[in-house]
């Protein structure tokens, strides 16, 4: 079994009584489809077409496959691939025989990769020749000699190795293998992190089957809803808010795009007569200019009826503009891999719509708002969030320093947002969790900055948000330099984050030489200072 910090049984036992917890594993997702709408389609991938019984049919041939190899509960897969079948295919596959596994995104590289490696010491990967890491076989063989048993890449010529052909035919799943029980580790989301290290999220079967479930009904997905997924598919938002695991449960179709660029997008969305679109905030800017362009694209529209937008602050301007320029209904997410997702209702009023981040799934979602001292604010006052409910997570995988630090006594987890509740409904109004999000995308400060003093030639750095118009924000590194050294260009600076192998959506978007970094009266690097510094340079 993979270890993770159950909840207590008090709350485990109400959270089942209320009926959140139905004790199914998440394939039931699709056995249930399986049995309802068989020849449905479930994904549509490019020319591609799969109902409901082919994607039954080439996960339970890979996991009869893997299962044969003796794969099963306690081992751990690495998944890398990018927005395509494959992707959903082998995650049922793995779920299917109780492997639990982690889906970087595709955007990740060398470091992201090793590090999961390391934390969970996977037995398979599963992955894709078109990723520069996989091109050749030298990261695979370091898998390998790491411990990794089987590797499966996406494109590969030889057969042995080849996803596709391990998706296209397979034995019977031996007897005896099955998904991992209900309450235990079914995969493990990513955390946007504020560490070192990119922390692991274990979710269970449970916990996870319900937020999908409860997603599924408030998004109102039905058979019906054709669901455009053109963030990362593994992210959290894409996957379970309503993501695509809610269509599957309601029997409806999803439709891959390799990215949320919008002229593509607009196509498919014509083509296939796409529904629900989820974006992050940046991408409706740009589906809003491509239409403000062009108003006849408009037209590619006609059949969509609602836009989820999270991952980030919505700007209120862009999000009342969005109703009327792309013509479809708006709703606002705010939600994190650890658990808890807020949801603007679709019959909320749609000054709710424009101006909160949404409210709780759950009426079980205990929502505190703390002062500086832990205690409660009242409403309408800024807090610290902390959270916990029948699908808010207990602890990031064996990370126990930085699980006392997130957790309370009471097993709240502090998410680092600074919120104002009003009648239930939250509005994200800060943070202070040391991050950057930049556009959605989750930079982990302390990550970047260990990196930068890994060169020579720097001592001392801290990388602070600053605002930006198209992303909400960007990353600048502020950097002090070895005595003697005058410069260090932004290319060679960003050269030596891609050579120790970092994703590139972490490189600083700028970068300032300082003579020091200022302190606080304890002696901490005052960020904010920093950062008043940028936005005042930008004002
Ligand atoms: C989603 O998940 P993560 O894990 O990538 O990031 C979570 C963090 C939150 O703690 C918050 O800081 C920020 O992203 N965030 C928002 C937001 N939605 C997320 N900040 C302001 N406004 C929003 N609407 O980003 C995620 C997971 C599930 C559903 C939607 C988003």
């Amino acid at each position: 079994m993979i270890e993770f910090t159950p909840w207590p049984d008090d709350l485990a036992q109400h959270y089942r009584a209320a009926g959140y917890w139905q004790d199914r594993p998440l394939t039931h997702l699709l056995d249930a489809q399986l049995a309802a709408n068989p020849e449905a389609i479930a994904i549509v991938c490019g020319a591609r077409r799969i109902s409901y019984t082919e994607f039954d049919r080439q996960s339970s041939n890979l996991a009869a496959r893997l299962a044969g190899l003796g794969l099963g509960h306690g081992d751990t897969a690495l998944v890398q691939l990018p927005n395509v079948a494959e992707f959903y295919i082998t995650f049922f596959a793995l779920l299917r025989i109780g492997v639990a596994p982690v889906n970087a995104l595709f955007s990740h590289r060398r470091l992201e990769l090793a590090d999961y490696a390391r934390q969970i010491a996977p037995s398979v990967v599963i992955a894709s020749r078109a990723h520069e890491l996989f091109r050749d076989d030298t990261f695979a063989d370091e898998l390998r000699e790491g411990g990794t048993r089987h590797i499966l890449l996406l494109g590969d010529e030889d057969p042995s190795r080849s996803l596709s052909v391990w998706l296209g035919i397979g034995p019977a799943l031996p007897e005896g293998s099955g998904p991992t029980p209900p309450d235990q580790v079914a995969f493990f989301q990513l955390s946007g992190g504020s560490t070192g290290t990119p922390k692991l999220i274990p979710r269970t079967h449970n916990d996870y089957d319900y937020s999908v479930r409860a997603s599924a009904e408030i998004c109102g997905v039905t058979s019906d809803t054709r669901f455009l997924c053109a963030l990362p598919a593994g992210h959290n938002f894409a996957l379970s808010s309503p993501g695509a695991l809610g269509v599957f449960h309601a029997g409806g179709s999803v439709i891959l795009a390799p990215s949320p660029e919008p002229l593509n997008c607009f196509d498919i969305i014509a083509r296939e007569g796409v529904t629900m679109a989820p974006l992050v905030p940046p991408a409706v800017a740009l589906w809003l200019r491509a239409v403000e362009e062009d108003p006849s694209r408009r037209d590619q529209l006609a059949t969509l009826e609602l836009m989820p937008v999270g991952g980030a602050s919505f700007a209120e301007a862009t999000a009342r503009r969005a109703t009327e320029v792309l013509g479809c209904d708006l709703q606002q997410v705010f939600g994190m891999a650890e658990g808890l997702v807020n949801y603007t209702r679709l019959d909320d009023p749609p000054e709710t719509v424009f101006t909160t981040q949404g409210r709780p799934i759950s009426p079980d979602d205990e929502i505190r708002v703390l002062d500086e001292d832990g205690n409660p604010v009242p409403d309408g006052q800024p807090g610290a969030l902390a959270t916990r409910g029948p699908y808010t997570f207990r602890g990031y995988y064996r990370s126990p320093e930085h699980n006392a630090k997130a957790f309370d006594a009471e097993g709240f987890y502090h998410s680092g947002d600074v919120v104002v509740r009003e009648g239930g409904y939250l509005r994200v109004v800060g943070r202070i969790k040391d991050q950057i999000n930049r556009g959605g995308e989750k930079i982990a400060a302390e990550e970047i900055e260990n990196l930068l003093v890994r060169h020579p030639d720097v001592t001392h750095v801290a990388l602070v948000a600053s605002p930006d118009p198209h992303l909400g924000e960007k990353s600048c590194a502020f950097l002090v330099l070895r005595e003697g050294v005058a410069k260090l260009s932004p290319p060679a600076l960003r050269r030596h984050l891609l050579d120790l192998g970092v994703a590139e959506y972490k490189l600083p978007d700028r970068f300032r030489i300082v003579a020091e970094l200022p302190l606080t009266a304890v002696g901490k690097i005052d960020k904010r200072h920093l950062r008043d510094s940028l936005a005042a340079e930008t004002a």
